[in-house]
């Protein structure tokens, strides 16, 4: 086994007086494999040493191809040319180079797909699919699905051609799908809005061949799909994807690496791209220029269509500088991708979202940066209002996939996401799926485990994530409901406009839905609540100055790569938060950990150093229960100094930022086009209520 992936951030939302701070400069001890830098450098994947959460900012700064497979004291990245190694080495960071020259081995893995596709006709996918799609896969299943169903599958073409003039297209899976909205809520489920993340579009596409073929024979997906549409965009990013697929199959590292570390990665040209194919702000690719910019790995051009969201855009996590991998685009929803991902959510009422994406087994909800993080607002950005209720879903979701469930901090600073933007602009619950353990696109074989589950989890996997996030869109307790009658027929419209607030500023942005009412001349519709998440009131968490109790232990120096433990038992009950000091006289390079000894005398890992800055080394246990806790501090650096581990018990209080405002629909009815009557409606989350049209006209002849 190599290195797992280990959370380094277990505590949330303590508040500190100090915002982000400057990074601190590291350590600049060399060593470590060093990469070979030559004129034929291949794409490398390397595990760069981050014993501390600066060397962690410093290498954030690098504009360097980070992955999420990144634990306590490690981040793996991906070097795509020989320069990328020259800025980790004159950061005067430290790397393993867990694959070197990953070209050469194309063949070779590519190998472990074809196999599987040879030896076998039919995957037990719901399609049947044996290996990746390519585009044109794509645009031809949903063809089919179109074809084979049409009374329930809808294409869609999404408002805005890529900047390579490609069509996005979508479908839409529900009962009597062709006739007009009639208040249903709706799903919404996408892939690919990063080129390499293969398995995201994969699953996408195969969950609507799961609906699509099991509608009208299987209860529980019928019912769904009575109650609910789906609006399934497998491919976000044509053009980016297109480049990536087109460019060689996937390399499996594991065969590659002696089953040490699972990984990933790298085939020629375009295989890694991440972004979309803006060649540079505002300037679209003439011809071919953005499958043959492969400089740097590909990442000479494009926005990372992750970052490109209105939502808290141009803040924290994001990239300003073209052509970095995070770079979030010349402004809020620059770019053709999410401008249709924007107008195909601001058009209905999306109850629920599920943004697939991979790798790291992770089911992420909102918010994106950290709780005691302070916002445009001047106040911290907190929880979620809704943070109750998205956990719970996620739960039941990774009950499923046996990922970890976190909210997308939890992993690292984002703005400008998908439902970072989708959640707080309209209510509806959003999530990011990091599926896969180990790569970008792995050997296809895992691609059906994802799908269907493996080991503990057959026959759950992401097929059973997905239809929660879908039996959730229809619950009435996570959304809203605007009933009533009037006249059949009758075109009603629910409006609203606001300003979403980007990182400096803000956006206009609004929802304009409609519905027309059925026979019966009642109606009942599925919508988001009035009032957004992000002007209701949210909370954060703020500790007590003065500590309940503390204890202070002293140490000598400690060999360098040890460590030392030190035992500190808590015997209150109900102790809101133990916060663990770490300090030393010189800026060496310590680290602190912090374990739970359990009944067997094992040591569970409860806390690490790592959120804080202006502190030597801190850590925060947030309600711990009675019992031994481990605080052992490790020495990084060649020359130890001695130093003082202090274990403080805290209360812990609650505070509120208040709502700031309570927001309406405008609700109308029309004829012919013409506004017969017009309302204006509040609905919390969880609530029905009644519209109150009375002059919508008589009934229809
Ligand atoms: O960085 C990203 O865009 C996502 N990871 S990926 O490796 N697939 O690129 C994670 C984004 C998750 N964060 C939030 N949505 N808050
Ligand atoms: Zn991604």
């Amino acid at each position: 086994m190599g290195r797992t992936t280990r959370t380094t951030r277990g505590v949330i939302a303590a508040v500190t007086s100090t915002a982000l701070a400057a990074a601190i400069l590291v350590g600049t001890s060399t060593g470590g494999a060093e990469a070979t830098v030559g004129s034929d450098f291949g794409v490398q994947l390397v595990t760069v040493d981050t014993p501390t959460r600066e060397h962690k900012e410093k290498l954030q700064t690098l504009g360097l191809d980070l992955t999420e497979h990144a634990g306590h004291d490690f981040v793996e990245v991906v070097l795509h040319s020989a320069a990328d190694a020259t800025a980790l080495r004159a950061a005067g960071l430290t790397w393993d180079v867990r694959i070197g020259d990953l070209a050469k081995r194309t063949a070779e893995v590519n190998q472990l797909t074809a196999e599987y596709a040879k030896a076998n006709e039919t995957s037990p996918l719901p399609s049947g699919r044996t290996e990746y799609r390519t585009l044109e896969d794509y645009n031809a299943d949903m063809a089919q699905l179109t074809a084979i169903r049409p009374e329930i599958v809808k294409p869609i073409e999404l408002p805005h051609t890529t900047l390579e003039g490609k069509t996005v297209h979508g479908i839409e899976i529900g009962k009597d799908v062709h006739e007009a909205e009639d208040g249903r809520p709706v799903f919404v489920i996408m892939g690919l809005h990063h080129a390499r993340e293969w398995p995201s579009g994969e699953l996408t596409m195969e969950f609507a061949y799961d609906l699509v073929s099991n509608y009208g024979s299987d209860d529980r997906i019928t019912g769904l799909l009575e109650k609910a549409r789906v609006i399934v965009v497998p491919v976000t990013n044509a053009d980016g994807f297109e480049k990536s697929i087109n460019d060689g199959m996937l390399v499996d590292l594991r065969e590659i690496d002696n089953g040490d570390i699972a990984s990933i990665l790298g085939t020629p040209g375009n295989a890694y791209k991440r972004k979309n194919c803006r060649v540079a702000d505002g300037q679209e690719p003439v011809g071919n220029e953005c499958a043959l910019t492969t400089s740097n790995g590909g990442y000479g051009v494009g926005i990372d269509t992750n970052r490109n969201y209105g939502g808290l855009w141009g803040g924290p996590g994001a990239s300003s500088e073209f052509p970095d991998p995070t770079y979030r685009g010349a402004g809020p929803f620059s770019e053709p991708e999410t401008q249709n991902i924007r107008e195909l959510v601001s058009g209905r009422h999306v109850t629920t979202l599920v943004t697939n994406h991979t790798f790291s087994n992770l089911v992420l909800r909102p918010n994106g940066v950290k709780p005691d993080t302070i916002g445009p607002d001047g106040n911290p950005v907190g929880q979620p209002h809704d943070e109750e209720q998205l956990k719970a879903l996620g739960a039941q979701m990774t009950a499923q996939n046996g990922y970890r469930n976190i909210h997308g901090w939890e992993l690292y600073d984002t703005t400008g996401t998908t439902e970072d933007w989708s959640y707080n602009a309209t209510g509806g619950f959003g999530y990011t799926f990091e599926i896969g353990e180990h790569e970008f696109h792995p050997p296809y074989p895992e691609v059906i485990d994802e799908y269907l589950g493996a080991g503990e989890y057959e026959g759950k996997g992401n097929r059973e994530a997905f239809l929660i996030a879908l039996e959730n869109a229809i619950d009435e307790q996570t959304h809203s409901v605007i009933a009533g009658k009037a006249p059949a027929g009758t075109t009603l419209r629910l409006r609203k406009s606001f300003s979403t607030p980007t990182w400096e500023n803000s956006i206009e942005d609004s929802i304009d839905t409609s519905m027309v009412v059925g026979e019966s001349g009642k109606y009942r519709w599925h919508v988001n609540p009035s009032t957004r998440p992000v002007v209701m009131d949210r909370q954060y968490q703020v500790l007590s100055e003065e500590p309940t109790r503390s204890e202070t232990f002293e140490g000598a120096a400690i060999p360098p790569t040890e460590h030392v433990d030190h035992e500190f038992e808590v015997t209150e009950e109900g102790v809101d938060l133990i916060d663990v000091r770490l300090d030393w006289p010189t800026p060496d390079d310590m680290d602190l950990e912090v374990y739970y000894t359990e009944a067997d005398g094992s040591l569970t890992e409860v806390a690490s150093s790592g959120n804080f800055v202006n502190e030597k080394e801190r850590a925060l246990v947030q309600n711990p229960k009675p019992g031994t806790y481990v605080f052992r501090v490790i020495n990084y650096a060649s020359v130890s100094p001695s130093y003082t581990v202090t274990g403080s018990l805290h209360e812990a209080h609650t505070e509120t930022v208040p709502r700031t405002l309570v927001e309406n629909y405008t609700l109308s009815c029309e004829r012919d086009g013409k506004v017969l009557d017009q309302v204006s409606v509040v609905v919390d989350r969880g609530q029905e209520v009644k519209g109150n049209l009375r002059h919508c006209g008589g009934r229809k002849k």
